[in-house]
């Protein structure tokens, strides 16, 4: 059953005319996708449930990457009205509902949750970096600056295209192309910036084939480019998009830069290089690599804190969940974004992954696996939501493991989609808490108040996904499933998703602010766990750690501007 409710009683024949009006626009959208003329269907990119009834995506091609006319151009079905429209007789009508698969219902529901969210900052936060779902305005944090540069918008992009929103999509297009404008004063975080403009723009340009998305990426990487200019190549933290002036966060261990921000650099500023020939962009991440090769790693781990002045480790702490968490998974992407032939960084992905086992992973007293915190030689026996994130990456990373630990790895990203499970399961509102214990007979449930809240964030739904595409065991569905139905029972208000204070209250108190995020992440990943496997197929696509997808570059056959063929 879709949603429970009291007007669903409708009598035979209205029921019966029900399902012939939903297999009319069935047929009417399978007849449309038939009679169009053949070189519009080879060379279209449409994404979205079709997709899901009829796959037939060809992965970009390589020297092509961009096929197919943009979004609300040509011969196109309107999916977003079929589709609503779908989802608006599904909650009417239970012989729909017994008619209709579980996988299509919980894909229109995601559906019409991504409408509400995208719909409502489009009426209250438009040209705003987020959305006040509550207050009805826009909202913006310190990562953004002083700037009102439609973050939602970007981030977004990608998931109105994969779910086939083109009207949506081309309103946030046209906004793009006349509003957003990277000439401003305004002191933004590099590596927010890059996984989300950035990312989001490349992802859009590939999907679309626009070229005004890869020019504003490129416009902004430039703006980025001084935040390297420090004694070691460490990036700052924060860059001033019109002064080019950087500096580190204040919080951050006696002026250093983090290791999840200059980490998390490489997938996209490889596609800049990839795009436009200029290898500034290559050779500034390889750079990063390169020193990071050279130092001394505590116990084999590297440390959250690298001083960019004098390119000595801060503070000897290191974590899987924030503050390091994306540096391991963009070592992982860099290898299969290029086609598996960056060996340098899985090796690189493979040592730091046997020292995380050896020192940060432990299994509670009841069973569930977790990974803790080093901290200055200790382990904190506690777990944060944005670890939650590395069940996907095990399980992304166990094929190409070394000796054999593919079984291995594949397994340990299970055990880490059980724990995280779990901490959604233990709460009242069956949603995740920010960070989790496991000490003093406390399984993963959070004990300080600061810790019970749920922004919205992605990972454990993120994890539910890459152990979808990889086992197709129904569990993740289903928990998947479970997520979509809280985050919509205790989030949504009528001015968007908001995320809770506390998700152990069952009178939860919101903190009035729509993340992008979660129309970047959270709901692309909840449509993609109900899709076919043909949709952003694994082998063709890498997902950056904002998930916008990027395509896999053959780079065995490309030599990119600043290599040397020899590393490649
Ligand atoms: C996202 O912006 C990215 O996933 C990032 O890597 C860390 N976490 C947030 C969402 O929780």
């Amino acid at each position: 059953m879709l949603v429970n409710s009291p007007q669903a009683t409708l009598r035979l024949s209205e029921k019966f005319i029900l399902l012939l009006i939903l297999s009319a626009f069935i047929t009417l959208c399978f007849g449309a996708f038939f009679f169009l003329p053949d070189n519009s269907k080879h060379k279209r990119f449409d994404l979205g449930l079709e997709d899901v009834l009829i796959p037939h995506i060809d992965a970009p091609k390589e020297g092509k990457h961009a096929p197919g006319p943009g979004p609300g151009e040509g011969n196109q079905v309107q999916w977003s009205s079929v589709l609503a429209t779908s989802f608006i007789l599904l909650t009417h009508s239970h012989e729909l509902q017994d008619f209709i698969s579980s996988e299509i219902q919980w894909l229109l529901f995601v559906f019409q949750m991504m409408k509400h969210a995208w719909d409502s900052y489009r009426q209250y936060g438009w040209g705003h970096n987020e959305l006040k779902p509550l207050a009805k305005k826009g909202h913006s944090t310190n990562i953004f600056g002083n700037s009102q540069l439609g973050a939602s918008i970007v981030d977004a992009l990608d998931t109105l295209y994969i779910m086939g929103l083109h009207e949506e999509f081309k309103d946030g297009q046209e906004w793009i192309d006349q509003n957003l404008d990277f000439s401003v004063n305004a002191e933004v975080s590099v590596f927010e910036v890059n996984i989300r403009f950035i990312g989001g723009l490349l992802a859009a340009y590939y999907l679309s084939g626009q070229e005004m998305f890869k020019q504003k990426a490129v416009q902004l990487a430039e703006k980025l480019l001084p935040a390297f200019n420090t004694p070691t190549g460490i990036p700052w933290a924060m860059v001033n998009l019109k002064s080019g002036v950087g500096r580190n966060w204040g919080w951050a261990s006696a002026g250093s830069s983090i290791l999840a921000e200059f980490g998390t650099l490489h997938m996209e500023f490889v596609h800049l290089t990839y795009l436009t020939g200029n290898p500034a962009y290559y050779q500034k991440v390889m750079h990063i690599r390169k020193l990071l090769a050279k130092m001394d790693r505590p116990n084999g781990l590297y440390p959250n804190y690298l001083n960019p002045r004098t390119g000595r480790w801060g503070q000897h702490h290191t974590s899987v969940g924030g503050l390091g968490d994306s540096f391991y998974e963009y070592l992982l992407k860099a290898w299969l974004m290029s086609d598996k032939t960056d060996t340098e960084a899985r090796k690189t992905y493979d040592d730091a992954m046997e020292a995380i086992e050896r020192h940060l992973i432990r299994k509670s007293n009841g069973g569930l696996t977790f990974i803790g915190e080093w901290k200055n030689g200790h382990l904190e026996r506690k777990m944060g939501h944005l670890a939650c994130f590395a069940g996907g990456m095990f399980a992304l990373g166990a094929d190409g493991s070394p000796d054999d630990k593919a079984g291995h790895y594949l397994q340990l990203g299970a055990e880490i989609a059980h724990t995280c499970h779990e901490s959604y399961d233990r709460t009242v509102l069956k949603l995740g808490p920010e960070a989790f214990k496991f000490d003093s007979g406390l399984e993963a449930v959070a004990v300080r108040q600061n810790e019970k809240y749920y922004i919205l964030r992605p990972e454990v739904i993120e994890t539910y996904w890459y152990m979808w595409r990889f086992t197709h065991d129904p569990k993740y569905r289903q928990w998947g499933w479970e997520a979509a139905q809280a985050i919509d029972k205790y989030c949504r208000v009528s001015g968007g998703f908001s995320g809770v204070k506390d998700v152990y209250s069952s009178n939860p108190t919101y903190d009035d602010v729509q993340q992008s995020f979660f129309l970047a992440e959270t709901l692309k990943y909840l449509y993609l766990l109900f899709s076919s496997d043909d949709l952003m197929p694994l082998e063709s696509w890498v997902f950056n750690t904002e998930a916008h997808p990027l395509p896999v570059l053959h780079l065995a056959n490309i030599t990119l501007p600043g290599s040397e063929p020899a590393q490649l």
